[in-house]
C-alpha cells in the first residue's frame, strides 16, 4: 500500500513537472505566477489593458502595487521611452508620455524579474535607439516563405478575417516584449495581390489584433502593382494616372488601418519591376510612394538591394545606384540596406552606402532568418554579428561614425529612424524551427531598442527567460552561443571568403559551383576566384577597387594586403596560397587551420550541450542535441568539401596534424537535395 501511494505521489509530481509542455511555443515568455500584484493606472485604453494584464499575470513574488501612468511631464524620453521607480517588495511606478512606453515598461520590469536582476530599488531610465522597429516577413500568401526554416507562415491567409489564430495575439505579444513595434507581413518580391479589397481586409484583420501591443502593420509593394493589379498601361511613376492609382490605395488601406505604417519596395532587383522600367530612378519611384503615404505618416522603405549581372563587382552596385540620388529622396523615404554589400554572409565588412548618403535617410536590414548559416539546422547566435555592422566605424563624418550611429540619429538628425530584420518565424511549435533560434529574434528586437547592449547581456537574458536561471546552466550555454557564430565563420567561410554555398538552397558547400548559361554573380567561383595563384576576390585598387567605396582611412586599410584585417582578407583580395599570414602560417595552412577549428568549434559545442542534460526538460534537451549532431556532420562537410576543392589549386598537403577529410570530393559533388530535404535532414553525404 505504502508503495502504491509513492508510486501514485511519484506519477502525480510528473505530472506537475509537465504542466507545460516544453515545446518552445511559450518563446522567453514562461513566467509562471502566483499573481501578487494590485495595478492603478491614470487612463484606460486597450495598450494600457494590456500592460495591466500583463503586470497582473506575470507578476512573481512579493505583493506589489503597480502605478502605471502617462505623462507629458518625460517628453525627453520619446514616445516610447518610459521611467520604472520605487521599491519591487511594495510600491513601483511606470511613468511615459506614451501608452506604448507603459507597455514597455511593464515588460522591462517583469523581464528584471523573470531574469532574476530586480535590483533593491528601482530607477530605470530608457528609451529607444530607434524610432521604427521592424521585422520583415517574406512570407508568400500561399503561405511558403522565401527562406524560412520553420513551417509555413504564421498568416492563415484563407482563413482570415473570419478565422484567428491565437498565435497571432502571441506574435505581437512576444515582439511587444523586445520592443519591436512593427511589421512587413509579406514578401519583398511582393504579389500584388496583397492591395485586393478582399486582402486588405484581411491586413487589417492582423492590424487590429497587433494594435493594443503597438505592433504596425507595413506591407511589400510591388512597384508594378498600378499595372498588374490596376490595368493600368504601365507603372511609370511620373504618370498621372499611375500618381492616382497609388494614391487612392493609399487613402483605401488608411481607412482601414488608421495606423498603417507604410510600403517596403524591392525594386528594379532581382527580375522585380521598379522606376527604371520606365526610364526613371529610384528616387522618382520611392518618392510617388511616399506622396501618396505622406497625408497619413506613412513611410516608404526603399531596399538599396539593387544589382545587376553586368561586369561591375556585385559588391559596388548599391553604391553606385544610390549616391548619384543622394539627396533627392523625400523626408518619408528612408533606404533600407542590407549590412553588407553582397547578401548577409556570415561575415561582410559593413555596406560602404552607410554614411555614404549624407542627404538621404538610411536604415539597416539584418537577416534574422539563417539563409547562410545554417537555416534552422544549426545553433548560430547572431548578436556578434549584428553588433560587429552596427560597432564598424564608417569614418564618414570623421572617426567615431558608427554604422549605429549614422543610423540611429546620433550624427545626423532624422526625421525617421528604423531598423529591420528578416524574420525566423514559422508555424512550428517553438516558431522558429531551433530551440535556440528565437534568441536571434530577440536580439534582434533588445538591439533595436538598445544597440549598446552586449551580446553576451543579451544571450543571459534569453536563456534564463528561456531555460532556467540555473547558473550551472547558464554560463556553459552563454558560451556556446558567444562561440557559434565564429564557429560557423570558420567551418563555412573563413578569412573572408563568401558565396561558395550551393546554389539555389543557399546550404552547405559548393565551391565548385559553376553553371554554364547561369548568372555569374550567383556562382561560387565569381565570389572565391581560387587559381593556381591563389584564392579571395581583389578589391583592391587592382582590382574592382570596392575599396574606394569606403571613407578614409577604411579606402587604405583595406585596399592594402599587409594591413587588410585577415578575417575580411580574401573579401578584398586575391592572396597567394604561400603568403604568410600574422600567425607565421601560409594562407593555404591557415584556411586549413581555420575549417578544423570550425569542426572542432562544433565538436564543443556537442559536448557542452551533454552536460547540460541535468538541468533542463528532456524535450528541449534532446531536440537540441540531435541538431548539433547536424551542425557537426555540417561542418566536417563543409571542411572537406572546401579544402579538397581549394587543394586542386594550391596543391599544397593539408597540413598532417589536422584530421583528414572523411569524404571523397566526387562523392560530395555528387549530393543533391532540395530546401525541404534539409529540413527533413534527408540529405546524405556518403
Ligand atoms: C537573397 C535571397 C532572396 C531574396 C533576396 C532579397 O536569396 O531569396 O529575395 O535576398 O533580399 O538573400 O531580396
Amino acid at each position: 500500500m505504502k508503495r502504491q501511494i509513492q508510486l501514485l505521489t511519484l506519477a502525480f509530481l510528473t505530472l506537475a513537472l509537465h504542466v507545460h509542455a516544453e515545446d518552445g511555443s511559450r518563446l522567453w515568455l514562461r513566467s509562471d505566477t502566483t499573481a501578487q500584484a494590485t495595478v492603478t493606472a491614470n487612463k484606460q485604453s486597450p495598450v494600457i489593458a494590456v500592460a495591466i494584464h500583463e503586470l497582473q499575470t506575470q507578476w512573481q513574488g512579493a505583493p506589489v502595487r503597480l502605478n502605471i501612468a502617462v505623462t507629458k511631464a518625460i517628453k525627453s524620453l520619446g514616445n516610447d521611452g518610459y521611467l520604472i521607480d520605487g521599491n519591487p517588495q511594495t510600491v513601483v511606478t511606470i511613468t511615459s508620455a506614451s501608452e506604448q512606453g507603459l507597455l514597455y515598461g511593464a515588460y522591462h520590469l517583469l523581464r528584471l524579474q523573470a531574469t532574476q536582476k530586480m535590483p533593491a530599488v528601482l530607477t530605470v531610465a530608457e528609451s529607444p535607439k530607434y524610432e521604427r522597429r521592424i521585422l520583415n516577413h517574406w512570407d508568400n500568401m500561399d503561405r511558403s516563405i522565401e527562406r524560412g526554416y520553420a513551417g509555413r507562415s504564421l498568416w492563415e491567409w484563407e482563413k482570415l478575417p473570419d478565422t484567428l489564430s491565437p498565435r497571432y495575439k502571441e506574435y505581437a505579444r512576444a515582439n511587444a516584449s523586445i520592443g519591436i513595434n512593427g511589421t512587413v507581413l509579406n514578401n519583398v518580391n511582393a504579389n500584388p495581390q496583397i492591395l485586393t479589397a478582399e486582402y486588405l481586409a484581411k491586413v487589417k484583420a492582423l492590424a487590429d489584433i497587433f494594435r493594443p501591443y503597438g505592433l504596425k502593420v507595413y506591407l511589400s509593394v510591388n512597384f508594378a502593382a498600378s499595372k498588374t493589379l490596376g490595368g493600368l498601361p504601365d507603372a511609370d511613376p511620373l504618370n498621372k494616372e499611375v500618381i492616382q492609382w497609388w494614391n487612392n490605395k493609399a487613402k483605401e488601406i488608411y481607412a482601414l488601418i488608421p495606423d498603417f505604417g507604410g510600403f517596403l519596395v524591392k525594386a528594379n532587383s532581382e527580375g522585380q519591376s521598379g522606376p527604371q522600367d520606365y526610364g526613371r530612378t529610384h528616387a522618382d519611384g520611392a518618392n510617388m510612394l511616399a506622396d501618396a503615404l505622406k497625408p497619413y505618416k506613412g513611410i516608404v522603405m526603399w531596399r538599396a538591394f539593387v544589382y545587376n549581372p553586368t561586369k561591375e563587382d556585385r559588391a559596388k552596385q548599391a553604391y553606385q545606384e544610390f549616391v548619384p540620388l543622394d539627396g533627392q529622396f523625400r523626408d518619408n523615404v528612408i533606404i533600407q540596406i542590407k549590412n553588407g554589400p553582397v547578401d548577409f554572409q556570415p561575415r561582410e565588412p559593413f555596406s560602404p552606402l552607410f554614411g555614404a548618403l549624407q542627404r538621404t535617410q538610411e536604415m539597416i536590414e539584418f537577416q534574422i532568418t539563417q539563409e547562410y548559416l545554417g537555416f534552422s539546422n544549426h545553433l548560430v547566435y547572431l548578436a556578434p554579428l549584428f553588433k560587429e555592422t552596427l560597432d564598424s566605424d564608417t569614418y564618414a563624418g570623421g572617426q567615431g561614425s558608427t554604422v549605429a550611429k549614422i543610423t540611429d540619429g546620433t550624427l545626423r538628425p532624422a526625421k525617421v529612424t528604423a531598423i529591420a530584420g528578416v524574420a525566423n518565424t514559422g508555424d512550428s511549435a517553438n516558431w522558429c524551427g531551433h530551440y535556440f533560434a528565437p534568441a536571434n529574434w530577440y536580439a534582434f528586437g533588445r538591439l533595436a531598442w538598445n544597440h549598446e547592449l552586449t551580446s553576451e547581456q543579451i544571450a543571459d537574458e534569453w536563456l534564463r527567460m528561456t531555460f532556467t536561471a540555473d547558473e550551472r546552466f547558464i554560463n556553459p550555454a552563454k558560451e556556446m552561443m558567444l562561440v557559434s557564430r565564429e564557429a560557423c565563420v570558420d567551418y563555412m567561410m573563413p578569412l573572408g571568403l563568401h558565396h561558395i554555398f550551393s546554389f539555389n538552397a543557399h546550404y552547405g558547400p559548393q565551391p565548385w559551383g559553376y553553371f554554364p548559361g547561369g548568372r555569374q554573380d550567383w556562382m561560387p567561383v565569381y565570389y572565391h576566384k581560387a587559381d593556381s595563384l591563389g584564392v579571395g576576390f581583389d578589391r583592391s585598387a587592382t582590382g574592382s577597387n570596392a575599396v574606394s567605396q569606403y571613407f578614409p582611412p577604411l579606402n587604405d586599410i583595406y585596399g592594402d594586403i599587409a594591413r587588410c584585417p585577415e578575417n575580411m582578407l580574401l573579401w578584398f583580395h586575391h592572396v597567394s596560397w604561400t603568403h604568410k599570414l600574422k600567425s607565421g602560417n601560409t594562407l593555404w595552412e591557415e584556411l586549413c587551420y581555420a575549417y578544423e577549428r570550425g569542426v572542432n568549434k562544433a565538436r564543443d559545442l556537442q559536448k557542452t550541450w551533454d552536460r547540460l542534460e541535468q538541468y533542463i526538460d528532456g524535450e528541449r534537451f534532446a531536440a537540441v542535441q540531435s541538431k548539433l549532431q547536424i551542425q557537426t556532420k555540417d561542418a566536417v562537410w563543409w571542411k572537406d568539401a572546401c579544402l579538397l576543392y581549394f587543394q586542386t589549386f594550391s596543391k599544397l598537403p593539408i597540413p598532417y596534424d589536422i584530421e583528414r577529410p572523411i569524404h571523397k570530393m566526387d562523392d560530395l559533388k555528387m549530393v543533391r537535395f532540395t530546401q525541404d530535404d534539409v529540413l527533413k535532414n534527408n540529405y546524405c553525404i556518403k
